[in-house]
């Protein structure tokens, strides 16, 4: 029996998780166009920056798109069901759970993020004073 159950989730996920990936590609945004120097500050900021993600997790689809919007460059890491990813994961952060976002500061202490909602405030936070901070219009034209 407990086979069978095994075996219905993994055909679910096996039709689901294409579907779902075609959703993201096809309600994906448009990404932001900054003017060179302030998008090469916000790559080095983001370089401290790693997602703990599923593929076909609804939560990180939604993580993923708003940095897209925002024109994000950061690493994403996948985190199967072992690996060191997860094991990485659940070491730092505490929990097995994604989305996470691993913000690191350059003296190496890690600050471990969970939740979608939390973790999009946060990028829309480091987004944003840019354009305070930088006499060149942060957004110049959108690209489709
Ligand atoms: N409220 C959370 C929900 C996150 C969530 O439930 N993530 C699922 C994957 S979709 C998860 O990691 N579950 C634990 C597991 O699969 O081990 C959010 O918005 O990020």
């Amino acid at each position: 029996m407990k086979i069978f159950v095994r075996l219905f989730f993994k055909t679910l996920r096996f039709v689901i998780g294409p579907l779902m990936l075609l959703w993201e590609f096809a309600t994906r945004p448009r990404a932001l166009v900054r003017a060179p120097a302030v998008q090469k500050k916000l790559d080095q900021q983001c370089r401290h920056l790693v997602l703990y993600q599923y593929r076909t997790c609804p939560f990180c689809i939604r993580v993923r798109q708003e940095i897209r919007r925002l024109s994000l460059n950061m690493e994403r890491r996948n985190v199967p069901k072992e690996g060191s990813n997860r094991e990485d994961l659940v070491r730092g952060g505490g929990q097995a759970k994604v989305p996470c976002l691993k913000i690191s500061d350059p003296a190496g202490h890690s600050q471990w993020l969970y939740d979608s909602a939390a973790i999009i405030a946060y990028l829309r936070g480091i987004a944003a004073p840019l354009s305070a901070d930088d006499q060149t219009p942060l957004f110049i034209k959108e690209t489709p």
